[in-house]
C-alpha cells in the first residue's frame, strides 16, 4: 500500500539527477518516476532536492574512554537525534571489547545500549583490542550475525593491535566475509614525538598536532595495505587526513587489492591554521587523531575525493565538551580527549564546500556520504539508494536556504561546535526513516528508541566501491 508521495523535487541519486515524483508504502520506496499519485499523504518537495537518507559510519556515541574516565557527551538518543537533524538515517558506531573480554558479549552489551535510545538504524563494528583464539573463533559468528566489520587501532594506548595480532585477525576476516577498518598511526612514533614534547615542557595543546605528523599517517596506512595484501583481506582505511596518505591507497588499487578510504568534513573543511599557539587553551577544541593538516595538503586532499582515490566520508563524531572534558588536559595535552563533533553537520558542510562551491557533483555528494558507505559496509541497495523494495531512508534539502553555524542551534549536548560561525546551506527540512517523517522544518519528531539493527551482510572484495 502506498501511503506517503514526495512530490515534484529533484531526485538526486550516486547515479543520476532530474525532476522525479517518489511513492513510499509500508516503510519502502515503491515507485520512483514522473506523474505519481497517491490517496495518502503528499510532501510538496518543488524546488528541494531528495535524496537517499545520509549514512554516517564512523561515530562515537556513549563512547568511553578508559584512560582519561570519560565518556563522550552524546548518549544514543541525543547523538543519534542530532543526526537526523543533519540529514543522518543510519549510523555504524562502535562496540569496545575489553582486554579478555568475548566479542560476542561486546556485542550484546552494546546492543543493550543502543537499542532502548536510538531514533535511526544502527550498526556497529567490533572495535578488536585483544586478538586471542577465542576472539578469532569468533569472527565468523560475528559476520554471520550481520557486523562484518572490525575496527583495528594501530595506536592507542591499551587499544592497540600489534602488527603480528593484526596479521593473524585479517587472515580470519579474509576467510569469513569480513572487513577491517583500521586506525593507522605508527604507534612508536607517536609515543617517542609525544615523550620528547613533554620531555620539554611542551605541554600546550598546539603540540598534540606536531606529535602526530603526517608521516607517521602513511607509514602505518602503507604498512596495513601490506599485511592485508599478505593475509588477501579487504580493509577501509578509516579518516585519511592528507593527499599523502591517499597515495599509499592508490598505489594498491592500482594493483587490484581491495582498499577503500574515508576522509571527514574536518579534513577539508579546516586546516592547521585551528593549532596556532595564539589560540591559547581553546586550541584543545580541535585535537583530534590524525590531526588536521596544513592548508596546502588540505586543497589536495579535495582532489582525492574529487577524482575518486576517496570512496567515503564520515564524521568520526566523538564530542567532547570544552569545559570539564577538554580542559582536563590543561597541563598535558596527551590528557586531552581525542575528538570533534559532526554527526549533524557532515551534510551541510559538504554540500557547501563540495557541491556548492563546484568541488563534487551532486551525484558524487551522495555516494560519497550515502552510498558508498552502504556499499563499503554491507548495506547496499537497501540503505544508501532509492531503489524499489529499499528502506524508505530519505533527505530532502533546500539547496538554497543558508544558515549560520552557532553550538546553541545544533543538536548535540557538547559544548561547541568546531565550525562556529560558518555559512553553510544543505540543512534537511525534512528527514524520513523507513517511511516515517522524523525531522520536519528544524523540528524532530523521532520516538526514542524507534532505531532498528541493521542486518549488514558479508563483505564482498569485488563489490568494493
Ligand atoms: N580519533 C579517533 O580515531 N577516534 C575518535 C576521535 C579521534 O580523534
Ligand atoms: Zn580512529
Ligand atoms: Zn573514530
Amino acid at each position: 500500500m502506498a501511503d506517503l508521495l514526495i512530490r515534484g523535487g529533484t531526485v538526486v541519486t550516486a547515479d543520476s539527477m532530474g525532476l522525479s515524483d517518489v511513492l513510499i508504502g509500508g516503510g519502502k520506496i515503491v515507485q520512483v518516476g514522473n506523474g505519481l499519485e497517491t490517496d495518502g499523504t503528499v510532501i510538496d518537495a518543488t524546488g528541494q532536492w531528495v535524496m537517499p537518507g545520509g549514512i554516517d559510519t564512523h561515530t562515537h556515541l556513549d563512547h568511553p574512554i578508559e584512560r582519561l574516565g570519560v565518556r563522550t557527551a552524546d548518549d544514543f538518543y541525543v547523538g543519534t537525534l542530532a543526526g537526523a537533524y543533519g540529514g543522518v538515517t543510519t549510523i555504524i558506531d562502535f562496540s569496545l571489547q575489553a582486554r579478555g573480554e568475548s566479542l560476542l558479549k561486546a556485542r550484546d552489551r552494546r546492543l543493550g545500549e543502543i537499542q532502548p535510545n536510538s531514533v535511526i538504524d544502527y550498526s556497529f563494528h567490533t572495535i578488536v583490542t585483544d586478538v586471542n583464539p577465542e576472539s578469532i573463533r569468533e569472527v565468523g559468528t560475528l559476520v554471520e550475525s550481520g557486523f562484518p566489520s572490525f575496527k583495528v587501532y594501530m595506536t592507542y594506548g591499551d587499544k592497540k593491535v600489534g602488527d603480528g595480532d593484526l596479521l593473524i585477525l585479517l587472515e580470519e576476516l579474509a576467510a569469513n566475509g569480513g572487513l577491517a577498518y583500521l586506525h593507522c598511526e605508527n604507534d612508536c612514533a607517536v609515543t617517542h614525538l609525544i615523550e620528547k614534547h613533554i620531555s620539554r615542557g611542551e605541554t600546550g595543546p598546539a603540540f598534540h598536532a606536531s606529535s602526530r605528523p603526517v608521516p607517521v599517517e602513511a607509514e602505518a596506512t602503507n604498512r596495513a595495505i601490506m599485511l592485508a595484501e599478505v593475509a588477501g583481506a579487504p580493509i577501509c582505511i578509516a579518516h585519511v587526513t592528507s593527499k599523502t596518505v591517499a597515495e599509499h591507497l592508490e598505489k594498491a588499487r592500482n594493483r587490484g587489492q581491495p582498499v577503500v578510504g574515508e576522509t571527514c568534513p574536518q579534513y577539508l573543511v579546516l586546516n592547521d591554521s585551528v593549532y596556532d599557539p595564539d589560540g591559547g587553551f581553546e586550541v584543545a577544541k580541535f585535537v583530534c587523531s590524525p590531526p588536521i593538516r596544513a592548508a596546502d595538503q588540505v586543497e589536495a586532499l579535495w582532489s582525492t575525493v574529487e577524482d575518486g582515490l576517496l570512496q567515503q566520508i564520515s564524521s568520526d563524531h566523538a564530542p567532547f565538551h570544552y569545559q570539564d572534558q577538554k580542559t582536563e588536559g590543561r597541563g598535558n595535552f596527551t590528557r586531552i580527549p581525542n575528538g570533534l563533533p559532526g554527526i549533524e553537520t557532515r551534510l551541510p558542510l559538504m554540500f557547501t564546500y563540495g557541491v556548492k562551491e563546484g568541488r563534487i557533483s551532486p551525484s558524487r555528494f551522495v555516494e560519497l556520504t550515502s552510498t558508498n558507505p552502504a556499499r563499503i559496509f554491507g548495506m547496499y541497495p537497501n540503505k544508501g539508494s532509492l531503489e524499489v523494495g529499499a528502506d524508505a531512508d530519505v533527505v530532502i534539502i533546500d539547496p538554497e536556504k543558508q544558515v549560520e553555524l552557532d553550538a546553541g542551534c545544533l543538536h548535540s549536548a557538547v559544548d561547541y561546535t568546531p565550525y562556529q560561525g560558518l555559512k553553510v546551506s544543505g540543512f534537511p527540512t525534512m528527514t524520513l526513516s523507513r517511511g516515517e517523517v522524523i525531522v520536519q522544518n528544524g523540528e524532530a519528531v523521532a520516538a526514542k528508541g524507534r532505531g532498528r539493527v541493521v542486518q549488514r551482510h558479508r563483505i564482498d572484495p569485488g563489490s568494493l566501491p
